[in-house]
């Protein structure tokens, strides 16, 4: 029986077409994806395997942490330090860049990743997942520190997820579309199953917390107030509205179907940023979107141009369908949701 096309046929089928490459990005890739599916297995083992339930520790963001959040952690580590394809790693869980041990060979890429997104999700059987972000390490760089992670979104080599849902998947790009494979678990591979991924251009679905709706800026506000006037408001049509508080799933769900993905900056002290993480969740899901056809925007900026500060720094968050991007886009300029995003 043919099973299509497996993840690793398909990335050394894109490598052959770039002059010059040695392998060793096919290979960090197929390391990312093995990781992938130990965090997979367990995850899906959860309940039965005592793995469920609070680690009774915060992490750099003062976020209490899951065992499953620490788990999955430990996975990315130990599957990818010793293969001999990075200089260093970067974590969510983690304060500090994770050096490459000695005892194993550097490689010439950084890789940034929350390895359990939408963790609050674990306890309550929802869906969660890993993303991740490769960079090259700046040439001459044996011992990356934290400034030579901070490069802007559209320096990644790769981006990517990992989705846990009712079937694991991992989306990616390396900059030439993005395609989509679901794990086999008969035969341990991802295989292609939603090549060419596109955002439709429009949309009627938002996604939001709408429990912060006090806090938003006005632009976000009107977007969302027009939304919920329907038919009978300005926007002539009935929306529907979405909110999973996993950001992998409404992405996965707005590369699928279309719609717009938003965590905006807020009034709340300490929330000016919005809430959402840029090196390791808004760069490596805004180049997935943009490649997808959509749009990635913290209401100001492009997010794939923001020069990073730290590493885990927050950016506000405005993706998905780029019409509805672009409304939003205009009324924080003020405008009447004509402006088109270069
Ligand atoms: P809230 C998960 O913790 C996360 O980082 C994203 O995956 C998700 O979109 C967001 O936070 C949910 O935030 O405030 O609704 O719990």
């Amino acid at each position: 029986m043919e099973h299509g096309t497996t993840l690793t046929q398909f990335i050394i089928e894109q490598q052959r077409r770039i002059p010059g490459a040695t392998g060793d990005f096919t290979s960090l890739l197929n390391d990312i994806l093995t990781a992938c599916k130990k965090i997979s297995c367990t995850v899906n083992r959860g309940g039965l395997i005592g793995v469920l339930g609070s680690a009774g520790s915060e992490n750099v963001q003062g976020e209490t942490q899951k065992k499953l959040d620490i788990i999955s952690n430990e996975m990315m580590v130990n599957a990818l330090e010793w293969t001999g394809h990075l200089a260093g790693m970067a974590s969510e869980e983690m304060e500090d860049p994770l050096p490459i041990p000695e005892m194993y060979p550097r490689g010439k890429y950084l890789i940034l990743f929350d390895p359990l997104d939408g963790s609050s999700n674990i306890d309550v059987n929802l869906s969660v997942g890993t993303i991740f972000s490769v960079l090259r390490c700046p040439p001459g760089v044996d011992n990356p520190q934290v400034e030579d992670f901070l490069q802007p979104g559209t320096c990644q080599v790769c981006a990517g997820y990992a989705l846990y849902g009712p079937s694991t998947m991992l989306v990616l790009t390396t900059g030439h579309g993005v395609n989509g494979f679901t794990l086999d678990r008969g035969i341990g591979e991802f295989i292609l199953s939603h090549a060419d991924m596109q955002v439709p251009a429009a949309s009627r679905e938002f996604a939001i917390n709408m429990s912060n709706q006090r806090f938003w800026n006005g632009a976000v506000s009107r977007y969302v107030e027009e939304c919920l006037q329907g038919k009978e408001g300005p926007r002539g049509e009935n929306f529907n509205m979405r909110w999973v508080a996993s950001m992998v799933a409404e992405v996965h769900r707005i590369l699928t179907r279309g719609g717009i993905f938003m965590y905006p900056a807020d009034s709340r002290p300490g929330a000016e940023h919005g809430k959402l993480r840029l090196m390791y969740e808004a760069n490596p899901m805004s180049f997935i979107i943009e490649q997808a056809g959509g749009a990635s925007h913290t209401g100001d900026e492009r997010i794939l141009d923001l020069a990073p500060e730290g590493l885990h720094q927050r950016v506000p968050v405005i993706l998905g369908s780029r019409e509805e991007v672009e409304r939003v886009v205009a009324y924080h300029d003020g405008g009447d949701g004509d402006r088109r995003i270069a």
